[in-house]
This record gives C-alpha cells, sequence and structure tokens, in this order.
C-alpha cells in the first residue's frame, strides 16, 4: 500500500542530555500519521551520515537544529508531499538523491533519517499493521532480541576515570523477553547497592548506568558478576553473561591505548582482552580497538573470533560498503547497527540483510542521547537480528524501548526469543 504525503514538518525539542534534536511528523493523504524523534551520539565514528548543527553560538553552544527542521519543511517537503510512494525504498532513494552528498551532509543526517522513520511509521499505519512487520531481512524470522542492558558508564559518556565506556548485562539465558528484563533489573538493583557499600556514588551516566569512580575495568567486572550472583542468576551463557562496549577510539592517543594509566599498544590490549575472556563471563565486545587501527582488528579477530561476538561501530558506521569490505577482510564476526549513522530506514535494512547473508551478527543500536522514540525496539524484534542494547533498565527514554518490547510480545505471541 502506497502513501502521498499531505504535510511534513520538524520541531525542535530536547533529546535526554539536554541538547536539541528533531522531532519528525508526516501526514498521508489517508490521515495516516508518523512520527519520529531523532537520536545522537557522543563517541561517534569518523565515517557517519553527518548531523547537521546550526554552529549559532548564541543558542545551545551551537547545538540547534533550526537549520536541520527547516530543511525538513522546506526542500524535504517541497520534494515529498503530493508525490505517492509504493514503498519505503523510494522514499529513502528521494531522499538521498535531494541531498546528493555521500555523508547526507548538505540537509544533514538528523533531517533525513527523521523523516525515513516517519514515512516508516507512516506506511505501518497505512497498511494497519505493528510497525515491526515491515522492517524485515529476507531469510530472516521477527524474534524478540536478547536485552544488552547498560549498566556501568564511562569513556565519553560519563565523568569518571573509566576509559572503557561501557558494561552491559546480556542475559542470554533468559527462558524469555520479559524474564530477561526482570533479570536486567534485578542485577541492576544488585549493583546499586554493592556501589553503594562499597562507598561509591551512585549517579548515573548518559544512558542509564552507575558511573562510579572506578578506574579499571577488572573492578567493574568483578562488581557485576558478584551482583549477578546477589541477584541469584548464573554467570554466562546459561544466565546472566557480560558486554563491552570500550569505544577504544575514545582512548587511543598516537597508536596507544591508555587504561586505567598504563599505556598499551594494540598487541598489549588484545592481550589484555583474551586475559579478561578467561577470568570473565564476557561474551561481546564491540570497538576493542579504535577505528584505524586495522592491524589491531585482526589481531583482534585472530585471536578471539572463534570464543566470543567482536562488534563492529565506530569503523562499519552501519554502511553496507564498508560491512562488506570488512566481511571480505575477515574483521570481526558483528556489526552494531544504528540508523542515524548511515541516514536511511533502506540502507539500515541492507547493512543487515549483507550480514545476515554472511553470517555476521547484527546488534540493533540506541544512541547516548536519545528521545522517548521506540522505533530501534521494532527494528530489533523485525530484522530478528536477536540483540538490542538500549542502555540501563532504567531512565525514560531507555525503558521506553525496553518496555515497547515487552507490547510487541504481546502483538506477537508466537515471536520466538533470542540469537538465532
Ligand atoms: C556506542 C553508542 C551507543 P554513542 O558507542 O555504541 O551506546 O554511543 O551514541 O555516544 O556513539
Ligand atoms: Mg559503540
Amino acid at each position: 500500500m502506497s502513501i502521498t504525503p499531505t504535510s511534513l514538518t520538524a520541531l525542535e525539542i530536547l533529546d535526554s542530555r539536554g541538547r536539541p534534536t528533531l522531532l519528525v511528523q508526516l501526514e498521508t493523504s489517508a490521515g495516516d500519521l508518523g512520527r519520529a524523534g531523532v537520536p545522537s551520539g557522543a563517541s561517534t565514528g569518523s565515517g557517519e551520515a553527518v548531523e547537521l548543527r546550526d554552529r549559532d553560538a548564541t543558542r545551545y553552544d551551537g547545538n540547534g537544529v533550526l537549520t536541520a527542521v527547516s530543511h525538513v519543511d522546506g526542500e524535504i517537503a517541497d520534494a515529498l508531499v503530493g508525490r505517492t510512494f509504493l514503498d519505503q525504498s523510494e522514499v529513502d532513494a528521494a531522499l538521498i538523491e535531494l541531498d546528493g552528498t555521500p555523508d547526507k551532509s548538505r540537509l544533514g543526517a538528523n533531517a533525513i533519517v527523521g523523516v525515513s522513520m516517519a514515512a516508516a511509521r507512516a506506511f505501518a499505519a497505512t497498511r494497519g499493521t505493528a510497525l515491526w512487520r515491515q522492517l524485515t531481512v529476507t531469510g530472516e524470522s521477527p524474534r524478540l532480541p536478547v536485552p544488552h542492558f547498560n549498566v556501568v558508564n564511562g569513556g565519553a559518556h560519563a565523568a569518571n576515570p573509566l576509559d572503557f565506556q561501557e558494561f552491559m548485562l546480556a542475559p542470554l539465558g533468559a527462558p524469555s523477553y520479559a524474564e530477561a528484563l526482570r533479570a536486567g533489573a534485578e542485577v541492576y538493583a544488585r549493583l546499586r547497592r554493592r556501589l553503594a557499600d562499597a562507598g561509591h556514588a551512585t549517579g548515573l551516566g548518559d544512558e542509564g548506568g552507575f558511573a562510579p569512580d572506578l578506574a579499571h575495568p577488572d573492578q567493574v567486572l568483578e562488581l557485576l558478576v558478584a551482583a549477578i550472583g546477589d541477584a541469584g542468576y548464573e554467570t554466562g551463557d546459561r544466565g546472566v553473561a557480560i558486554a563491552l562496549d570500550p569505544a577504544a577510539s575514545e582512548f587511543r592517543r598516537n597508536g596507544l591505548y591508555t587504561v586505567a594509566d598504563q599505556r598499551w599498544s594494540s598487541q598489549e590490549l588484545v592481550s589484555y582482552y583474551q586475559e579478561m575472556v578467561d577470568r570473565f563471563p564476557v561474551r561481546s565486545i564491540e570497538d576493542g580497538v579504535g577505528e584505524d587501527d586495522d592491524e589491531g582488528w585482526r589481531l583482534l579477530t585472530e585471536r578471539l573470533g572463534e570464543r566470543i561476538q567482536l562488534v563492529g561501530d565506530d569503523n562499519f558506521v552501519t554502511n553496507p560498503r564498508i560491512i562488506e569490505r570488512a566481511i571480505a577482510d575477515g574483521i570481526a564476526n558483528a556489526a552494531l547497527i544504528k540508523v542515524n549513522q548511515i541516514g536511511t530506514v533502506s540502507e539500515t535494512l541492507e547493512a543487515m540483510t549483507i550480514c545476515r547473508r554472511h553470517g555476521y551478527a547484527a546488534m540493533v543500536s540506541h544512541r547516548s542521547g536519545e528521545t522517548p522514540d521506540t522505533f530501534i525496539a521494532d527494528l530489533a524484534v523485525g530484522t530478528g537480528c536477536g540483540q538490542l542494547k538500549a542502555g540501563a533498565p532504567a531512565r525514560g527514554e531507555r525503558t521506553a524501548k525496553y518496555n515497547r518490547l515487552l507490547e510487541i510480545s504481546l502483538e506477537g505471541p508466537d515471536l520466538g526469543f533470542g540469537r538465532p
């Protein structure tokens, strides 16, 4: 079923960090509505589609998005309103052509992705179907994902001395999504108690995880293992495992990685990961080395690629062509998927299709700057990738995604759960 937009507008709103972003609304001739809130990252890969900021120092420290808003209301609306689109790929092709740059920098990836997501919602409304039912990947059935709860925040997401950005709980052994959610929330609560008992502050970082005054990753891993036990769960594949996103580009300078005041070469960092995987139930590492550290990525994949999941984020930037190249080179074995990194829904689905075709895993992800928009929950289910990271089981913009998955489990009572 086609859509014919009759109006397309954007509004400058605030994201979860108090920075401006866009809320986009698209109305169709059938009277259907599609709305989308645009997320924004802090630890961005250099190859990401370009977010347009006003750079007007008199407003929001230059972070306003009124230019992007005016592009939605003006040029993009002029091009889309009154035209009939048969499917999502037609809308996205029109957006890409109108922008005309390889990185969506002219109209702004934040403007484009908002329109693309709003259009996806309008199609779902017109078809009278849940969004997840139309966000699919050939050869994969929809399923509920294992939630990856980011319970300790460091790096660019918190003002503590921790160099690694994200320490996540992955309840791989949970029998259902609802039980996985419960495990995440229960371990989170036990972790808060452990931190408080040890005299640490229990304030939160940008993604809702705790941001304790700890420097060494081992200290956090020990706490996580203890908190999993406190909550009565097994650690590892049959209970709650751990996933990391060190976001290593952020602590790499002149080819060396600084971790807890030690300076390590790529080799030393990879050796540390090997020891860590021996000692702790770590099952997934994202951006274990920097985005430009090709040698480090090769080494990491060679040493750990058969044992755990290795996810490319800053280096892959959800770009189908980059992921294809990495697969040919045997780099990593999974890709992180962020719609705003590439800028349209269709290209995101293409990236996930490529992963699926080549046996690479995919994990759908939020950004550190979020809105209550729950698009990524539907995306993770529809594509059947089996993994979603959306922050801690706390803070409204994070729990919105996890709660949406509970609703989806009612919309699709036959949906499976877990990694395919
Ligand atoms: C990441 C993301 C999300 P940001 O590195 O994976 O957790 O962070 O949105 O700041 O890029
Ligand atoms: Mg990352």
